[in-house]
């Protein structure tokens, strides 16, 4: 063997040393059934610790604590990912709300689209919202907030309140998909709209 290539493979070794030391990481394979701080699990080898490789192919009982390897041994280049995590989660967590919040605001947003909460508010003599869209046999709870008796009463049949107290509370249900519309039999220029789909 040249000189050279001796020279060669020298560096070779020192360098894959070199990358080894810092990253701390070392494989490990199972030989026989142990715990896991034990050298003859590992055919003799050693212990696994953290960032190790363990190929456990046999029944290995984890009796170690969680960081077996003491701080000191810990190199600081294995401590930067921790870092970035904790840096990562937080940014993760807002994007994340942010996508949240963007898909939930589509549906229905725009300027006179059906609302989809089966409720309708009786408000300065208003029926807010005027119109709402429904499941067919939803139940539809309505709240009379007016200091005055209201009624949600359908037009041509369907569904009826009868007289709503002051700050009463009343349910309606329509079975068939239609469009109702509905009125105050008080005040019968209140009028509203409900569809069943
Ligand atoms: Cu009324």
């Amino acid at each position: 063997m040249s000189r050279s290539s001796s020279i060669v493979r020298l560096l070779t070794s020192c360098l894959l040393l070199a990358v080894a030391i810092p990253l701390g990481a070392a494989t490990f394979t199972s030989s026989q059934n142990g715990n896991w701080s034990a050298s003859s699990t590992w055919g003799g080898a050693g212990v696994p610790g953290a960032g190790d490789t363990a190929n456990v192919g046999h029944t290995v009982t984890l009796d170690v604590p969680d960081d077996p390897i003491p701080n000191e041994r810990v190199p600081a280049v294995a401590r930067i990912p921790s870092v970035l995590l904790a840096a990562l989660v937080p940014l993760v967590a807002a994007v994340a709300v942010v996508i949240t919040l963007s898909v939930t605001s589509e549906p229905g947003s725009g300027v006179g689209a059906p609302t989809r909460p089966n409720a309708i508010t009786i408000k300065n003599f208003a029926f807010l919202p005027a119109r709402v869209e429904v499941k067919a046999g939803a139940a539809i709870t309505v709240t009379n907030a007016d200091g005055v008796v209201h009624t949600v009463t359908a037009d041509r049949g369907g569904f009826d309140t009868g007289r709503i107290d002051a700050s009463g509370r009343a349910t309606i249900t329509v079975d068939a998909p239609g469009k109702y519309a509905y009125h105050c039999e008080v005040h019968n220029y209140m009028t509203g709209v409900i569809e069943a789909t």
